[in-house]
């Protein structure tokens, strides 16, 4: 399918627009297998399968919030885990840039509105084909955003943590506007990471950063939870903690509760 979007940008070409997927990580992986290339941008109204990290679930109903998929090409080692952090730099700047509420970044891949999560994003690193390449590696950039969607009618279980878009707003947003913010946003991002403009990527996550600076709780799959202060971030996208006694602790993936 064409693009809308201009040709100088490296997302958003080719879209594939779905009604219904399983999850557009998914769908977006499938193409990957079948020849698709870097920018190629899945969307769908809604998932049956929509997921989070550690194969959690992302409530995906239809028709009312935002459910996409980009397919990046991966970059070198240290930087991969800048990618997710960099996509929720360009959704928060795509919520601000549209609805001009206050959308802030809470490490490693939630956005937040007020404390509370309105998207959230799921990277993964997929292998293409040996016939296509046998050595780029590409991230499939998942990102899904609460718009249109009360908060009442999620799970009761998140409805403290949650929110979305026109619970702020107070009315429906376009959806499809929202998307050509975000893959502008993230086009911009994108050339900065291609380019090596890392210290300025760095600078501008810190300035959008709700989590640095506060007391935090790191849980993690296994082991006793940790606290600390969120005190920087480390070149390749870990979080650093400065714990009791002068300590530091490096994080490199958790789940993160903002304490104060
Ligand atoms: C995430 O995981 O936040 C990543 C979400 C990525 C979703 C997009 S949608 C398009 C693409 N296709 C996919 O299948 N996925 C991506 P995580 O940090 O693990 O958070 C998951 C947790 O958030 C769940 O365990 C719930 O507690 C909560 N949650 C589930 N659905 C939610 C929703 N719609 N809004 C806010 N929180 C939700």
């Amino acid at each position: 399918m064409q693009s809308a979007y201009h040709q100088s940008m490296i997302l958003g070409h080719p879209i594939h627009r779905y009604e219904e997927v399983t999850s557009t990580n998914l769908v977006a992986a499938d193409l990957l297998r079948n020849g698709a290339t870097e920018g190629t941008l899945v969307v769908a109204d809604g998932q049956t399968q929509g997921r989070g990290r550690l194969g959690r679930e992302w409530i995906s109903p239809t028709g009312v919030n935002l459910y996409c998929s980009y397919i990046l090409r991966a970059g070198d080692a240290e930087w991969i885990s800048w990618i997710p952090l960099m996509a929720s730099m360009a959704v928060a700047a795509a919520i601000t840039g549209a609805t001009r509420v206050n959308a802030r970044i809470k490490w490693p891949n939630d956005v937040l509105i007020d404390g509370k999560k309105v998207a959230g994003v799921l990277a993964e690193t997929v292998s293409p084909p040996q016939s296509i390449s046998d050595a780029v590696q590409f991230v499939i950039l998942g990102i899904g955003v609460n718009v249109n969607i009360p908060v009442s009618s999620l799970p009761e279980s998140l409805h403290a943590t949650t929110t979305s878009l026109m619970e702020h707003v107070g009315d429906d947003l376009d959806r499809d506007q929202l998307l050509t913010g975000l893959t502008t946003e993230l086009d911009v991002q994108y050339r900065k990471y291609w380019e090596g403009q890392r210290l300025e990527i760095v600078r501008e996550y810190l300035a959008m950063s709700d989590t640095i600076g506060k007391k935090v709780v790191a849980h993690f799959p296994v082991g006793s939870p940790m606290e600390g202060w969120a005190d920087g971030i480390e070149l390749d996208g870990s979080l650093r903690l400065r714990r009791g006694q002068g300590g530091l602790s490096t994080i490199h993936s958790a789940d993160i509760v903002h304490l104060r």
